[in-house]
């Protein structure tokens, strides 16, 4: 079968938004400002680790790719989310990244920056989605690892919401809390515009190809959609039916 037109492929990897994690229980539940304080403060904690994961992931790109325009463009997302000092005549530019300002959310939710980067909050199953999309990029080549950051495609979308939502659905919420999302507005679309013209060229060359850069979106949003999960399960009160009552109900 022949590969499918650019636009068609384009097509197919937007479609996936349909499994994206902003359809996931925890983050309807979040949209809809029915979290508890506590739930939403466990929610950033636990997310700490993705935001401290992206940054290595990049550089795992960066580190097997031996295409210099390709790096150049993409050591910008490490600069995006460590920040940078570059001292100058004008007493120099600095921007402290999204790390800092995520863990100024955390202050904003209530937390101590203590809190947020000690990980002590992190869920087992949320270091291990986080930890197979780290690893992914180290052990895939840089181009498959390239497709893998596209639902960053969908990224835009959810963080409006939280822009739109947080102020009324969580007044307690410092909405200074709010500029990480801010700031990924655009970084998200610039870095999906690069990220989906490599992808939309590299994967064209047969109908296979671009069936695997769907399969690696679909991993990706796995990734993300485990993560939800694993946020969701550590803030519950689960009540698991003892022996007993599932006796009772087999009756
Ligand atoms: N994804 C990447 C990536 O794969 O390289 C980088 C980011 C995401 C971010 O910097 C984000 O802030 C981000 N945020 C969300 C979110 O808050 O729902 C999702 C994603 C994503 O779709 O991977 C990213």
């Amino acid at each position: 079968m022949p590969p499918w037109s650019a636009e068609e492929f384009e097509a197919l990897l937007r479609e996936k938004g349909t499994s994206y994690h902003i359809y996931h229980p925890f983050h309807v539940m979040m949209a809809e400002g029915r979290l508890t304080r506590s739930q939403l403060q466990g929610w950033v904690a636990n997310r700490f680790y993705y935001q401290i994961a992206i940054p290595v992931k990049d550089a795992a790109i960066l580190s097997n790719c031996s295409d210099r325009e390709i790096r150049r463009e993409w050591i910008q997302r490490i600069l995006d989310h460590d920040g940078y000092a570059q001292l100058g005549d004008g007493g120099g530019i600095h921007d402290p990244g999204g790390i800092e300002a995520w863990i100024r959310l955390g202050e904003a939710v209530g937390l101590s920056r203590d809190d947020v980067t000690s990980l002590r909050y992190v869920a087992p199953a949320a270091r291990f989605a986080v930890d197979a999309y780290i690893n992914f990029a180290r052990q895939r080549p840089w181009q498959e690892a390239v497709a893998s950051s596209l639902t960053e495609l969908f990224a835009p979308h959810i963080h409006q919401q939280r822009i739109d939502t947080w102020p009324t659905q969580y007044p307690w919420v410092d909405t200074a809390g709010l500029q990480y999302f801010r700031n990924r507005l655009t970084q998200a679309r610039r870095d999906v515009e690069h990220g989906l013209r490599f992808t939309l060229d590299y994967f064209s060359q047969s109908r296979a190809l671009q069936q695997r850069a769907l399969d690696i979106l679909q991993f990706k949003l796995d990734v993300l959609w485990a993560l939800a999960d694993a946020i969701m399960l550590s803030q519950c009160e689960v009540h698991i039916a003892g022996p007993r009552e599932l006796g009772a109900r087999a009756q």
